[in-house]
């Protein structure tokens, strides 16, 4: 007997698509898309559709371990889940004695972004420890800050909506990689005449598929914004009646955007003045237009301005709230969870002090002190691979004096240094509550098939350690479908959207496409900021000391160049390194898959034929990527399909201790705003594996 299994993606993508599971005798044996889903129309993306080679993969972790021989030796021997809890018990009171709860860090992220196994499992049983809290900046942070200091909350167009855009700009963002749901609706609208613009330093999948691809410097996105606003000013395209009713700091902002005139935009960003006046025209005049972005365009030092000075172009030619046109980012700020009943901080002691996740390696080595970081619990997450600067994240990683436990489906570049090793189950093997980034639907993930062997859960290992650790309480306790069902009702108070709805509603209709008023984002004129309007000027942002208006900085990465037999190598010969999204993989997931890497190719670097020909550089060539921070070993693809100066090779590769992935050589410096990662502003420095 076959029975049907209704899940969600969990994976960190913006389209949360439904899943059917196929299950005989406590075997998942066939796995597709849910044909009745309103995202996911009946496919799945490349990287999900063969999950059950992922589910079934011959290297899960399948019971605990714990490390015999030296740290990252690959050497472990079997124990019980009893004695594994047991043994994080002891050397967690140890620790609490002689440095407090603060000295242990848990580490979550995006493994899944499901409410209970990450939200309620990342926060309720380390606030009852009184653990630090991650500040969780790795992503999208200062987009975050930037879209809600400017509009209030972060609220999005539905995917269908772009059938009335005349004009889209996918700016500094690879939907066809990262939001794959998107494109039809896409190419639906082209076909009554939508014109695509993208903008993006590479000439990604979709790019490929653009009217009109413009590849700026990065990080002067910011500057190109501003730039676009001026001229469309000059030219009076600007619609001064919705600025003057819809906006506040308009007057402020007319005078900055003197400070951006065509010339001066054509030399920050490399692109032709021509260009730069036809795209403002473009944007301008064929109104609806829509501007789609998601978090790759400000993983750099001018990000959270960037991502202003975006908002400002709807608010300058009056399109938020217009069918079809304003800004397409997230949809987050539709339903946000209850935060007393998420985190329970009532209950708890006082929030231990912040570690922002971006200086993990730092942070290890001594940049927080009083107390130290003495563990390290990681879950849902793989930062010796995606998070920055890997040498030093490994070097803290190498301490003998911290305790580290990784709670994983698989023996990553991470768990390689634990001390202990806690196997994870997957979505398949778990229950979970998912709303969705970039569209409207709350949907429910019913577990399909028992855990393997002895994987258990994020909140299942919560409950232990809680029990461990002799809190009773029972929210730390409960079972997944009564923490949704508790969070369901405490968010429902405040959230029109989700009355009435009951776990017994999800489970029987799988998934359910939210209404939130009005329906297109903004179109009520009310924007939840403090002043109601759109913020030009931010009074919030000026008193944290940020710019209150948009603007761009000369900003970038000033990481050391590598040293090459004892000399300092020139700054001139320096290219930008970018690493975006790969196709195959979601960050640091799936490249483990055989089936997917062999997809993926072999780890390769896009140079453009001018920077390759300046270094001897070949298709083919294996090359060295190095900077003062790290290196790693890539093979040249050299295409015109870069822009001269940069150079791109995509995320999530594993480096297999130390062998080098990206990540070695990119900065963990912080961005403008929220902490922000900066991954995108990484100089290095690049030359032929034979010369070495
Ligand atoms: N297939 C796949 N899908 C994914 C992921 C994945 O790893 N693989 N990751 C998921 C996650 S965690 C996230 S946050 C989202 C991210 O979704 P996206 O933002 O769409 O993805 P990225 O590839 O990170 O960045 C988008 C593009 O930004 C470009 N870029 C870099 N710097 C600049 C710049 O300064 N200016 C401009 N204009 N462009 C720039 C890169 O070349 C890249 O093509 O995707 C999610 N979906
Ligand atoms: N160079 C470069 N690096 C980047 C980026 C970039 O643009 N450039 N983007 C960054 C971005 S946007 C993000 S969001 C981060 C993502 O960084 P991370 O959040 O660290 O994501 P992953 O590397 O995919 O690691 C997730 C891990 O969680 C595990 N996992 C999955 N499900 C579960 C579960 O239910 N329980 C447990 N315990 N484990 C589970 C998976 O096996 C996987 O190893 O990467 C960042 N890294
Ligand atoms: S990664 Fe995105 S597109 Fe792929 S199945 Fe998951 S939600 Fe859908
Ligand atoms: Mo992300």
């Amino acid at each position: 007997m076959t029975t049907k299994v209704y899940g969600v993606c969990p994976h960190d993508c913006p389209d949360a698509c439904g899943l059917i599971t196929e299950v005989d005798n406590g075997r998942a044996v066939n796995f597709y898309a849910d044909p009745h889903h309103p995202v996911t129309q009946g496919w799945l993306c490349a990287k999900v559709r063969p999950y059950l080679n992922h589910v079934y993969h011959p290297e899960r972790l399948q019971h605990p371990l714990r490390r015999v021989g030296p740290k990252g030796g690959g050497q472990w021997e079997r124990l019980s889940w009893d004695e594994a809890v047991a043994e994080i018990g002891d050397r967690w009171r140890a620790i609490i004695a002689d440095y407090g709860p603060e000295a242990i860090l848990p580490y979550s992220y995006s493994g899944t972004l499901g409410l209970v196994q990450m939200g309620v499992s990342s926060s309720r049983f380390w606030n009852r420890l009184g653990a630090s809290q991650l500040e969780r900046s790795i992503c999208g942070a200062a987009a975050e800050m930037a879209v809600e200091a400017t509009l209030g909350k972060r609220r999005s167009p539905q995917y269908a909506e772009v059938s009335h855009s005349r004009v889209v700009i996918i700016w500094g963002h690879n939907p066809v990689s990262t939001a794959p749901h998107f494109m039809p609706h896409l190419a639906e609208a082209r076909k009554n005449g939508t014109q695509l613009v993208v903008i993006d330093p590479r000439r990604t999948r979709t790019a490929k598929q653009a009217d009109w691809h413009l590849m700026p410097q990065p990080g002067s996105d910011g500057a190109l914004a501003l730039g676009l606003a001026h001229l469309i000013v000059r030219e009076g395209w600007h619609d001064e009646t919705w600025l003057a009713n819809h906006t506040v700091g308009w007057p402020e902002l007319r005078e900055r955007l003197l400070d951006y005139p065509p010339e001066r935009v054509a030399a920050i960003t490399g692109l032709p003045i021509d260009a730069i006046e036809q795209l403002a025209r473009l944007y301008a005049t064929h109104t609806p237009s829509l501007i789609k972005i998601a978090d790759g365009l400000q993983r750099n030092p001018n990000g959270g301005q960037t991502v202003r000075a975006i908002c400002t172009l709807p608010a300058i030619t009056g399109q938020y709230g217009r069918c079809g046109g304003g800004f397409m980012y997230s949809t987050s700020g539709y339903l946000q969870w209850d935060g007393t009943a998420l985190h329970k901080w009532a209950k708890c002691p006082p929030p231990g002090r912040m570690v922002n996740m971006n200086r993990l390696g730092a942070a290890l080595q001594g940049e927080v002190t009083d107390p130290p970081i003495k563990s390290l619990f990681v879950f849902g997450a793989n930062p010796a691979t995606s998070s920055p600067n890997t040498a030093a994240i490994v070097a803290g990683l190498k301490r003998e004096d911290l305790f580290t436990v990784v709670h994983e489906l698989f023996m990553t570049d991470t768990a390689v240094y634990a001390d202990i090793v806690l196997p994870a189950t997957s979505q398949l093997e778990q229950a979970d509550l998912h709303k969705a980034y970039g569209t409207q639907v709350l949907a429910y993930n019913a577990p399909a098939i028992p855990p393997l062997a002895e994987c258990k859960s994020n909140w299942e290992v919560m409950g232990l350690l809680a029990s461990e650790m002799g809190f009773t309480d029972p929210w730390l306790h409960q079972d997944v479908d009564d923490v949704i069902t508790e969070l369901l009702a405490a968010t429902a108070v405040f959230t029109p959207a989700l009355e009435g709805i009951t776990l017994t509603q999800l489970k029987a209709a799988h998934s359910i496409e939210l209404r939130h008023e009005p329906d297109v984002p903004f179109a009520d004129g009310r924007f939840p900021t403090a002043s109601g309007k759109v913020e030009l000027f931010s009074p919030a942002l000026a008193q944290m000391g940020l710019d209150p208006l948009p603007g761009w900085t000369n900003k970038q990465d000033d990481g050391a160049p590598p040293t090459d037999n004892g000399a300092q190598r020139s700054a001139d010969d320096s290219l930008w390194l970018i690493t975006g999204a790969a196709h195959h993989f979601v960050s640091s997931t799936f490249a483990g898959q055989p089936d997917l890497l062999a997809r993926e190719g072999e780890p390769f670097m896009e140079i453009h034929p001018a920077d390759a020909a300046a270094r001897g550089i070949a298709t083919g060539d294996w090359v060295i990527v190095k900077n003062g921070r790290g290196a790693c070993q890539l093979k040249a693809v050299v295409t015109d399909g870069i822009r001269p100066g940069v150079v791109a090779s995509p995320k999530g590769r594993w480096g297999v201790i130390e062998g080098g992935h990206v990540n070695y050589t990119t900065s963990d410096a912080l961005g403008d705003m929220a902490g922000q990662s900066t991954y995108h502003s990484n100089r290095v420095w690049i030359q032929k594996r034979s010369e070495q």
